[in-house]
This record gives structure tokens, sequence and C-alpha cells, in this order.
């Protein structure tokens, strides 16, 4: 049998092919017949162009119908789909056109300036423009292709898509998803979630990342349900968009900005069944907010790229404030101590997780897919929490991880961009309290002492290299850097230190 991702949706999708899939809020909309038919015709200009099995197309492009076909027939046709946060400087698609290595990178036609020089660098075959409207570049090529019917044959190991997550130390690597993975934690959420083909669900996220691109859109594509397909989150269209709907997703800074939203109100959420959040912690003060506001309880889940969902707040029963819920159906969790362990309930250790739902390891990365494996197979997440009858707490991280917005920022990044900076001798970054965000990056900088150093400077200097989501919101100079007996610096001294720098 056929284990291509693409198979499985569209046998589910299929008696709906006349219905509205995507639905934009300016009215215009996408059948899943008009989408798959979209998707067959990219797969044909890819194959067109050479693309074999495995072969990995590289995407950046805003968020567009076109965006999700092009996923789509990557699925279609065996090939790896390696999409880019549209905010990633060219600094930063160098290396992932060096080591993703595509067939084929698609980028948005602005860009076209900055990116020629490294499609010639990195030897790539195809690269190609695709913007968010019809009828110009990679639409217009395929507007009178005669589609690729058929969906290529695939095994559940062979590997469907590859996002990079960045490593606590040097560069990101790209953690290799399969059919297989894709598809048990597809259909695990949507029969958890109670997905049924009547659900409206308002896609506000990125498609770029694991909760936008394959939670949110892969739910929806196994019921066979309508989503309102906005191209970003704005509060306003949100709320205009809410008395239609029947479930949201969303990260924490989605529900602060809505709850900070006079107009935000039971009346206006009468049809909603669940509204979900990930990605980043929930704070129980948002929970309770929203529970007195609109009547109902957000469902809070837990996941990762490596991983997809691992825990759930339940659909029917008690959702509970600051916990994640419990293991998916499929998934296991265990709590260990630093030897590995297993802890008794209760006690806070490193969340290992284990099931179809793991990835295959990391691109040509073997040595660092060995040291998050056990020998039997679980997965050391990075993630510290503990269980209780049953369900999962989280605890924070043993990895040096700040989540903004929902988006992963790891500071040795920050820190190298710091350093090599002319007039810093050293840098720390860490994340600190932030009203919208969860946590906001800042940086601590030691000044060469011939120097003087601004924070202007400092934020100027690094602007071009890294995307705009990682660079510090504020920049502190300071004479010395904490630092231990061992002598490495004290982040939690200096996160106590800068706690209250945002308003909270
Ligand atoms: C934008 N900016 C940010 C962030 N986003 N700064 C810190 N953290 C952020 N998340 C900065 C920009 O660089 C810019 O800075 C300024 O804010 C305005 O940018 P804009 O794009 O207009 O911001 P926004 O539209 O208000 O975006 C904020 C957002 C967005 C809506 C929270 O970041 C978002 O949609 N986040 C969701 C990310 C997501 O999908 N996460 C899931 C990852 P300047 O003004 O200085 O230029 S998947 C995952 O984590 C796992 C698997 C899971 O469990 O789901
Ligand atoms: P990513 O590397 O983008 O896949 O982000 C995964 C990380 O996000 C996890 O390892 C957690 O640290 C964090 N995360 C995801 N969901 C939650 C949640 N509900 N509560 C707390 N942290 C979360």
């Amino acid at each position: 049998m056929n284990k291509n991702l693409y198979a499985l949706l569209k046998e589910r999708f299929n008696p709906r092919f006349d219905q509205v899939f995507l639905q934009s809020p300016g009215g215009s909309s996408w059948t899943y017949g008009e989408m798959d038919s979209l998707c067959a015709r990219f797969a044909r200009a890819f194959l067109d162009m050479g693309v074999a099995a495995g072969d990995r197309i590289v995407v950046q492009v805003d968020k567009s119908p076109a965006a999700v076909a092009v996923y789509l027939a990557c699925l279609r046709i065996g090939a790896v789909y390696v999409p880019l946060n549209t905010s990633y400087t060219a600094n930063e698609v160098e290396f992932f056109l060096t080591d993703a290595t595509p067939a084929v990178f698609i980028h948005a036609p602005e860009r076209v300036k900055e990116y020629q020089p490294l499609v010639g660098k990195a030897g790539i075959r195809h690269s190609c423009m695709l913007g968010t409207s019809g009828d110009v570049h990679l639409w217009s090529e395929v507007k009178d292709l005669a589609g690729y019917d058929d969906i290529l044959e695939a095994t559940e190991s062979d590997i469907a898509a590859m996002l990079y997550t960045s490593g606590t130390t040097g560069r990101p690597k790209g953690a290799m998803l399969s059919h297989g993975n894709l598809s048990s934690n597809a259909l695990t959420l949507h029969d958890y979630w109670g997905f049924v083909p009547e659900d409206v669900l308002i896609h506000a996220l990125p498609v770029y990342h694991v909760h936008g691109l394959f939670v949110a859109l892969h739910c929806a594509m196994l019921s066979g349900c309508r989503v309102i397909f906005l191209p970003r989150f704005d509060t306003g269209l949100t709320r205009t968009c809410l008395p239609e709907a029947t479930v949201m997703m969303g990260v924490p800074t989605y529900y602060t900005r809505l709850l900070a939203d006079a107009g935000f109100d039971a009346s206006i959420c009468g049809n909603m069944r669940v509204f979900i959040s990930g990605s980043a912690p929930l704070s129980p003060q948002t929970f309770e907010e929203f529970e007195q506001r609109i009547g109902g309880k957000i469902l809070e889940r837990y996941g990762m790229t490596e991983t997809g969902m691992i825990a759930s707040n339940p659909l029917d029963g008690e959702r509970i404030a600051g916990t994640v819920g419990f293991p998916l159906p499929g998934v296991e969790v265990r709590i260990t101590g630093n030897e590995g362990k297993i802890l008794p309930d209760g006690e806070i250790g490193n969340v290992e997780v284990r099931g179809a739902n793991v990835f295959k390891g990391y691109w040509n990365r073997p040595e660092l897919g060995r040291e998050v494996f056990r020998d039997d197979g679980y997965f050391i997440t990075g993630d510290l929490g503990h269980l209780e009858n049953g369900r999962l707490t989280l605890a924070g991280r043993s990895k040096d991880l700040i989540i903004s917005g929902g988006l992963n920022i790891y500071p040795g990044e920050i820190e190298h961009c710091l350093d090599d900076l002319p007039g810093i001798r050293e840098s720390a970054v860490i994340g600190v309290p932030h009203h919208d965000f969860g946590e906001a990056v800042i940086a601590v900088v030691v000044a060469d002492s011939s120097e003087a150093l601004t924070e202007g400077q400092v934020k100027e200097g690094i602007k071009s290299n890294i995307a705009g989501f990682k660079q510090p919101k504020r920049v502190f100079i300071v004479d010395e850097l904490p630092r231990n007996t061992m002598g490495k610096v004290e982040k939690n001294v200096l996160r106590e230190r800068y706690r209250d720098v945002f308003e909270v």
C-alpha cells in the first residue's frame, strides 16, 4: 500500500472535492479539487525540471494557497519539502542552501537580487519565484501544464520534509520527517481533537513551521473541512472571522493579543468548539482570563519539530492550566534523571519521547542523531517536566533556548554574531519576560576597553546577518559578565537582573 502522506490526505478529502478548502478573508477560495489540480501542475513542473524522489526543494515564500500547493506537490512526487522562515536574511539562507543542496529553490520575487549570487554559488539547478497572487512567475508557468495526477509510491520511512531547527551550538540542523511520521501524527490529532467536515478552522499561523504547516493543515485535510486562510495573525481580522469559525490554533501571543482587544468576547465565539494553543508555554493568567471572558478553556498541547505533537489536554476531559495534558495515543513519554534512569511520578527530569511520530534523524549529521536518541529508541527532547497521574507538566528546558512569540531562538547563534562585531569582547544572550512575546531576546555585552560602544551600534551591526525576530530588543553594555567558579557565564543571574526590562 502506498504510504505517501498525500495519498492518505487525498483519500480523506476526496468525498469533499467540490467543497472549499482554503478561503481568504477577501472572498476568493480554493476547493479541495482545485488545490489537487494546482498541486498536480506544480508536481509536473518539478518533474519536468528533473526533480527525483528524495531531492530537496527549498521554499522561502509568503503564505498563499500556491505555497500550500507546492508543499503538496513535493509530497506527491516524493521530493523533500524544506520550508524556510520568510524573515531569514540572505546570510542565513545561504547556509540552508549549502546544507540542503536542493534541486530547486523557490523564493519570493522581491528577493531575486539578493539570491541570484547565492544560487550560482551553491550550484542550484533551478531557482524560481513564487509570489502571493496568480499569473506571474511560477504560477504562470504551471497554468497550462497537464497535471501529474499520480501519487508516487512511498514507504513509511521515506523522507517527506526537512525542517531546520537550531542547535544549541553551531548551525541549525535539518530534522528529517518521514511520510510515516507525519501521517501518524496527523491521524492521531485529527481524532483526538474531534475534527469533522463541518469544522471551520482559523489559520493565521505561518506555513513554514510544524504548527501551521502540519498540525493545522493536516487536521483540516483529513476532515475535508474549510480553512479561513489568513496571510498572518492580525487581531482585528481574526476577530471578524471568529463568528463563522469552529476551531482556532495559535501560539500564546495570539491569545494574549486577542484578550487585549475589548471586542473579543463570548458573543463572537458562539460557533467555536475549541481554541488550541501550543509552541510556547501558555501562562495560567492567560488561561484564566480567557476562561472568564469567553466561558471555555483553551486546550494546550505540546510538541516539537522533531516529534510533531507529543501531548495534549483532552477535548472532553479536564483541561488544567500550566499542564500540557496526556501523551497522545501511540506516543510514549517518560521522565528520566541525568543518567537515563526512569524517575517516579512527580519528579522533574528529562522528557523523553518514543513513537511513530519521532523523526528519522538530522540531515547529514548522524553523530547528532546518536546524541539525542537512547538505545531503546527514546528521543531526548531537551525539555524538563514531570508526570502526575498520566499528565505531563513542563518545568523549563535543559537546552539553552528562548521562545519568543512561538519562534525558537538559540542564544549561541546570536552570541556568535555579536562576538564577531568589532568593539565587542564577549556577549551573553538571554530571554526575559515580555508582555506580548512571552519571552524577548536581550543581549548583555562587554566592550573592548578601547572602544566606546552604544546600544544602537550593536543593533545596527547585526541587523543584516540575522532575522528580525532573533535580534535583541535591548542591548546592555557592561564591564563584565557574572561567572561561576568554573568560569561559566551565570545566565540565571543575568535573567534575574534584567527580568523587569519590559513591562509584563
Ligand atoms: C516578529 N517579531 C518578533 C516576532 N515576530 N520578535 C520576537 N518574536 C517574534 N515571534 C518582530 C519583527 O522582527 C519586527 O521587528 C516586529 O516584531 C514586527 O514584525 P511583524 O512580522 O509585523 O510581527 P507580528 O506580525 O506581530 O508577528 C508576531 C507573531 C508571529 C504574530 C507572534 O511571530 C507569529 O505568527 N508567530 C508564530 C510562530 C509559529 O508559527 N510558531 C510555531 C513553531 P522590527 O520592528 O524590529 O523590525 S512550530 C513549534 O514551535 C512546535 C513544533 C510546536 O509545538 O508547535
Ligand atoms: P521547535 O524547536 O520549534 O519545534 O520548538 C519545540 C519546543 O517548543 C519544545 O521543545 C518546547 O520547549 C516548546 N513548546 C512547544 N509547545 C509547548 C507548550 N505547550 N508549552 C511549553 N513549551 C512548548
